[in-house]
């Protein structure tokens, strides 16, 4: 009788703690901090939503899961932390999917939950049914599919590690329907188990031995300083390394904000659309010490004209970067911040280095970046990244879509701190900027946030401007209005005789118009007096705004460097 009891009680106990995978999954959100998700609803995420309905999570629901993932990469790129995404199965998952992909490009870390069909009919076609996890395999960092619903909160753990350590990345979990309904005991295991996967942040002592003696003795060193100094959290050790050895910095498009600009080792930004300064440096030094950057080619150009008298360092948490597209002869596996500072450590001899430091100031003084100044018929782009600079005193958090205003704005607007830009730099994605303007506002709420966009790119996100009005996010949104894919048109022109194959619009919406039916006050700016009132105006107020600038439609970016060319052989250099 009383064992009778004993068994009924423990039986009863069972059935109160389990609990459904949707519960767990809402509770492993909460363990990992979570306060804000970007998703959208559908069908076989419904039990997810049905628990969150109460959570009292923050939920954002963008007009599109394209939104929802930009979103959640700005929000990853300014917080630091992971950006979090639900989506629905089919064509909810597949929406998402050049955000996987542009994330993985830029290392964001985000942790995307997909719907999926229930697991009797996953392999049937079932309505809504998407392999996503054969889509996603290569454009993220690790992906899953729940086939135990007691599985969740141990898989939830890891995912959230994966995506956040070592190089971040983008980690999918892949629910089916009936996995999220069913009910089970909720575990969470204490420790993480993942044999292969060990990020290794401390670098080899002898490596970094090597790299202080090849600095010592160096005549001609230049660092190059990525977004990989940015996930670290290294910029303060860079700057102390630098003064301390006094060697000069250029930063890839990513990499902007990791070194003071106005700092007298700063060269600027280097690459296709980089200042002259830094592509000579690049292209004379005889030491180039890479620091979490990937020797994308739009910052390399012609391989086998790049940094052609350098050895080589480069200094990374992914060993599969190094010697991935340049030889490296002094290869250093581990974080930014742990390698600057056993380099700071050693405090090795300084290079005597005064005859090129020099040269790169004449390279500096002899070619600024330049603009015609025109004859103030159009407004020009560079002098609105300027204002924009000038009236945000230069503490804004910038983001950006992609095409010529991204150019402009790099090169215009010097980031003085870390992690105030937000831009698509791998992948280069349309539709991204005004939606991850959305998740940078949402992770610093009391900063200014302006987003700069084509009047292209804006177009492939323009349904977010509904959350914008929706949270009243104070969101500045600037459109660089040049009547045309404008990259795509300065290709056109250069390389394709003016052929402008369907890069001009023929037809465009009034900008301000569709801002003022979504509910956001909208100009239209034609001068610069026109301009600098309403930014004057606009920038200090808590609401959001959209500015619709009409410039100069044939305006070029430059400096520029051909595709095949070295960077040293780039056009459009003006030299003073
Ligand atoms: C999703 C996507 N499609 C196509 C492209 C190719 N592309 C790169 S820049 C560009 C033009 C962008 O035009 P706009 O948004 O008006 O900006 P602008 O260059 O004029 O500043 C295009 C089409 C892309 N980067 N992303």
């Amino acid at each position: 009788m009383l064992e009778k009891t004993a068994l009924a009680e423990k039986k009863s106990l069972q059935t109160e703690i389990k609990i459904s995978g949707a519960e767990m999954l809402v509770n492993s959100l909460k363990k990992q901090g979570v306060e804000v998700l970007f998703g959208y609803p559908g069908g076989a995420v419904l039990p997810i939503y049905d628990a969150l309905y109460k959570s009292g999570l923050k939920h954002i629901l963008p007009r599109h899961e394209q939104g929802a993932i930009y979103a959640a990469e700005g929000y990853a790129r300014i917080s630091g932390k992971p950006g979090v995404v639900i989506a629905t199965s089919g064509p909810g998952a597949t929406n998402i999917v050049t955000g996987l992909a542009d994330a993985m490009m830029d290392s964001l870390p985000l942790v995307v939950f997909t719907g999926q069909v229930g697991t009797g009919v996953i392999g049937t076609d079932a309505f809504q049914e998407a392999d996503i996890l054969g889509v996603t395999t290569p454009i993220t960092k690790h992906n899953y599919q729940i086939r135990n619903t007691a599985d969740i909160p141990k898989i939830v753990k890891e995912a959230f590690h994966i995506a956040s350590t070592g190089r971040p990345g983008p980690v999918l979990i892949d629910i089916p329907k009936d996995m999220a309904q069913l009910v089970a005991i909720e575990e969470e295991p204490e420790t993480i188990h993942l044999p292969g996967y060990q990020p290794k942040y401390e670098p080899n002592y002898l490596q970094i031995r090597r790299l202080v003696e090849a600095v010592s003795s160096s005549k001609k060193p230049v660092f190059l300083a990525g977004a990989g100094i940015l996930h670290a959290k290294a910029s303060k050790y860079l700057l102390e390394y630098a003064e301390q050895q006094q060697i000069p910095v250029v930063n890839t498009l990513l990499g902007l904000g990791s070194f003071p600009p106005s700092h007298p080792l700063y060269i600027g930004m280097g690459g296709m659309h980089g200042i002259y300064a830094a592509n000579m440096a690049l292209s004379e030094c005889d030491l180039l010490i890479n620091i979490g950057a990937r020797f994308d080619d739009r910052l390399t150009g012609n391989l086998s004209k790049f940094a052609p008298h350098a050895m080589v360092a480069h200094i990374d948490i992914d060993p599969a970067e190094i010697g991935k597209n340049v030889p490296t002869a002094i290869p250093v596996v581990g974080d930014a911040r742990h390698a600057l500072k056993h380099l700071i450590k050693q405090n090795g001899k300084q290079p005597d280095n005064e005859g090129w430091r020099k040269q790169i100031q004449n390279w500096l003084e002899d070619a600024p970046f330049y603009y015609d100044k025109g004859n103030g018929q159009h407004l020009k782009p560079q002098r609105i990244m300027e204002m924009i600079y000038e009236m945000s005193n230069g503490d804004a958090i910038v983001t950006t879509d992609v095409g010529q205003h991204q150019m402009w704005a790099a090169q215009y607007y010097p980031f003085k701190r870390p992690n105030a830009w937000v831009t698509s730099g791998g992948l280069g994605t349309m539709g991204f900027g005004l939606p991850a303007a959305i998740g940078a506002q949402i992770a610093e709420p009391d900063d200014l946030v302006i987003s700069v966009n084509g009047d292209g790119g804006i177009q492939m996100s323009i349904q977010e401007l509904a959350v914008i009005a929706e949270l009243n996010l104070p969101v500045k949104i600037i459109i660089i209005n040049n009547g045309s894919l404008g990259m795509v048109r300065q290709w056109q022109e250069i390389f394709y005789e003016s052929r402008y194959s369907e890069s001009v619009f023929r037809s465009q919406p009034s900008f301000s118009k569709l801002a003022e039916a979504y509910g956001i006050k909208g100009f239209d700016i034609r001068t610069e007096e026109e301009a600098e009132r309403v930014f004057n105006e606009e920038f200090s107020k808590d609401s959001p705004v959209l500015i619709n600038i009409f410039v100069e439609p044939k305006e070029n970016v430059y400096p520029m460097v051909a595709p095949g060319k070295g960077i040293n052989e780039m056009v459009g250099v003006k030299k003073n």
